[in-house]
């Protein structure tokens, strides 16, 4: 398990104006010593990177007995809506050119499953990825066509370049030496997973992608069971870091499939970054995170460097977790 669990905060939902009580009473619970506990295992909500505001705004419509679905939906748009963080939506970095294209996944209880790639000039793709999802025929977008169909659909179109990134794409531009750096800071592109009360499981993923990247690049985020997989027998896990290594290894579908084997979360997401470091030589210069929950709400988490959180909230609180990682500090 996470014997190497360290908290880095720890932050009351009643201090966050959310109405939860308790405190964790340990600073070293571990995932499955909160499963025992008399605190209800659900719902639960598991993001990647410090995400606690996100994790607190999906809380806000889990507590009323709110869908995991619409949890997933609300919090991740926290990261997307803020211009701060640069990994996703608006105030993300922008590709080579200077365009801000924004990739997003969303996937139900039912397995069903929505994805814009490359969008550009929408705040909030992870609406978008739900709106294909359910109202279309389809399960991805890309470029062009996703703008369009967010458009029809009323969504608003607006610059997402800020000046903080326009400045640093420019800076950049002096060598434009391309070296894809994901996950040096901790907050990045985000992947949420809830279960909620009916113990129903729900997942997001969203992302600027990586900066600088060529025009058209997609990454792992928005593609089902790479950047994200959900089955709602089984559990969930998505990922964040260098997205050309979790789509070679179809990251996020093997954790799901080792979990009905087995393994519990922690395995799997140990498993899924070994395959990565036995084919990729260049695995120590990339990073790697994934996090999983099975339907238990017992929840792992890995990842290739060290450096990586994860923020976990459950009835008693948030926690932001240091993940253990596969090259050691
Ligand atoms: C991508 N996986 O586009 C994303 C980037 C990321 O933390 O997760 N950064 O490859």
């Amino acid at each position: 398990m996470l014997n190497r669990r360290h908290f880095l905060s720890r932050t009351t939902l009643s201090a966050l104006g959310l109405g939860a009580s308790g405190l964790f009473s340990s600073s070293c619970t571990t995932a499955s010593s909160a499963k025992s506990s008399s605190i209800s295992k659900f719902p639960v909500v598991l993001s990647t990177w410090n995400n606690q505001k996100a994790n607190a705004a999906a809380w806000g419509i889990l507590e009323k007995g709110g869908r995991a679905l619409d949890a997933v939906e609300q919090g991740v748009q926290i990261p997307e809506a803020d211009e701060n963080d640069q990994s996703v939506g608006y105030g993300g970095r922008p590709d080579r050119d200077g365009r801000v294209t924004l990739d997003a996944c969303i996937m139900d209880e039912q397995g069903n499953y929505g994805a814009v790639c490359a969008l550009q000039h929408i705040k909030h793709p992870i609406k978008v990825a739900r709106k294909v999802m359910e109202e279309t025929p389809h399960v991805i977008l890309v470029g062009d066509g996703a703008l369009n169909f967010a458009l029809e659909q009323g969504f608003e179109k607006e610059n997402l370049l800020t000046e903080k990134s326009k400045t640093e794409w420019q800076d950049w531009l002096k060598e434009a030496k391309y070296k894809p750096v994901a996950n040096i800071e901790r907050h990045d592109t985000i992947g949420m997973l809830v279960i909620d009360k009916a113990g129903d499981c729900s997942g997001a993923c969203t992302t600027s992608g990586m900066a600088y990247k060529l025009a058209g690049r997609v990454g792992d985020s928005p593609i089902i069971g790479a950047g994200l997989f959900v089955d709602n027998e089984i559990g969930l896990a998505t990922a964040t870091g260098v997205g050309e290594a979790v789509l070679k290894s179809v990251g996020s579908f093997l954790i799901v499939e080792l979990m009905r084997q087995g393994k519990t979360p922690q395995e799997a997401c140990e498993e899924a970054v070994m395959r990565i470091a036995k084919k990729q030589a260049d695995h120590k210069e990339i990073q790697v995170g994934y996090i999983a929950m099975n339907k238990a709400g017992e929840v792992g988490a890995y990842s290739i460097l060290p450096g990586f959180v994860y923020a976990l909230t459950r009835e008693s609180g948030t926690e932001v977790v240091e993940v253990p990682s596969y090259i050691k500090k």
